[in-house]
């Protein structure tokens, strides 16, 4: 598979386009409007998606509601486009309209932790407009609607679905080894925090509201668990192939994701290897593991288990109590700039992340089994499991 995005954040449209899948993937705009309404809950964020809509249209691919096998392509317009349409205007404005523009004045006290002031430096411009624009979290639209795409295929071609959860948002911690299912869903989705389990929600929602007080931002880790993938997927034979190494890279690459753990992760380094690894069961329903902790990867290989990975997103970079900068256009200290913020995206970067998995697991999937149509894919995958070497 093959997939990119365009789009500034406050641009007239976010486009997404995915090439390689086969034709006959069920995906209608409702069921990407979803995904996307999904991503903009959360006790925490900020005004902006409140009077944010995200229009969905299709400009191609799709035919009466399934893939075409043809590039599909999806635009996610962003209704503010009419308050910014001189300032991120294509052509060229009239500097004499542009400099009465309050939106458009030059943004030179660049934010500690955004791409503000390194994006500068490198593409040489004096304030960080062009940057952030691009920098901005807001991009991940474009990619859960493409993973809204990739989540059908998967389910299609090989049952394979896909939930998350917040399992710690600054000190509050959800209890370890509670693993939602398909099932739990909507429950997660109704709360605030996208966390199972009550009593930590509250701590959650808790922590917010007082960081909210202090005029502060604050991030957490969310846990992406993916039912039903078939043993080898990725493979050992190279770095690139490896599922762990594209998993881990590809959750790296959502704005804010500071770390990445592939099942125990870090908490693999500190037992010895009697207790880090999956004991194998000869077992009624074949050969089984007696424990999760690899997170379902071997050798950079599925193993057919829970597949289970983290990602701890950092505080975000708009933190209202201004940090400590330089405004670039003086060389004198200053207060970062802050227009508005959310305190929490950590529930939001769950439903991101679940998107980019769904996209590397779309992508192993479609490298593994082929095929041009749904049907064929699928005769593939049951073919290559009815006739797996070792069971
Ligand atoms: C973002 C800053 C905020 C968020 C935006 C991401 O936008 P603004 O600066 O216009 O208030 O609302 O996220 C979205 C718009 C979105 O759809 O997620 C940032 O700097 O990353």
């Amino acid at each position: 598979l093959r997939w990119l995005t365009a789009g500034e954040s406050h641009g007239p449209a976010l486009l997404a386009t995915l090439e390689g899948l086969p034709a006959g993937v069920p995906i209608t705009t409702d069921m990407v409007a979803d995904h996307l309404a999904r991503r903009r809950l959360g006790h925490g964020r900020g005004a902006r998606m409140k009077f944010e809509r995200d229009e969905v249209t299709f400009l191609g691919g799709v035919r009466h509601g399934l893939t075409l096998g043809s590039p599909v392509a999806i635009t996610v317009g962003n209704t503010e486009w009419p308050k910014w349409e001189q300032v991120m205007a294509a052509d060229p404005v009239d500097p004499e309209v542009l400099a009465g523009l309050a939106r458009n004045a030059p943004l030179t006290r660049p934010r500690p932790g955004h791409a503000d002031l390194a994006g500068m430096q490198k593409y040489g411009f004096e304030e960080a407009r062009p940057i952030l624009e691009r920098a901005s979290a807001r991009e991940t639209a474009a990619r859960v609607a493409l993973g809204a795409v990739a989540r059908s295929y998967l389910k299609e071609t090989t049952g394979v679905e896909i939930v998350s959860h917040v399992v710690e948002l600054a000190a509050a911690k959800a209890p370890e080894g509670v693993y939602p299912t398909p099932a739990d869903v909507e429950r997660l989705d109704a709360d605030p925090v996208r966390c199972l389990d009550a009593d930590a929600s509250k701590a959650m929602v808790a922590e917010i509201d007082q960081a909210h007080k202090d005029g502060d931002t604050l991030g957490g880790v969310v846990e992406i668990l993916a039912y039903g993938v078939p043993v080898g997927l990725g493979s050992h034979v190279h770095w690139d192939r490896r599922l762990d190494a594209r998993l881990a890279g590809a959750l790296m690459g959502i704005q804010a994701i500071k770390g990445v753990e592939v099942g125990d992760g870090f908490e693999l380094a500190r037992v010895p290897g009697s207790e880090a690894h999956d004991e194998i069961l000869a077992t009624e329903e074949g050969v089984r593991r007696a424990s999760g902790r690899s997170g379902g990867t071997e050798g950079g290989l599925s193993t057919g288990e829970l597949l289970r990975v983290r990602a701890a997103m950092k505080p975000i970079a708009t933190v209202p109590r201004a940090l400590r900068t330089v405004d670039v256009s003086t060389g004198e200290a200053a207060q970062a700039h802050h227009q508005r913020s959310d305190v929490c995206a950590v529930p939001a970067a769950g439903i991101v992340a679940e998107a980019m998995v769904a996209l590397v697991l779309a992508d192993a999937v479609a490298e593994k089994f082929g095929g041009d149509s749904v049907a064929e894919t699928r005769r593939n995958v049951t073919s290559y499991l009815d006739h797996l070497a070792v069971r």
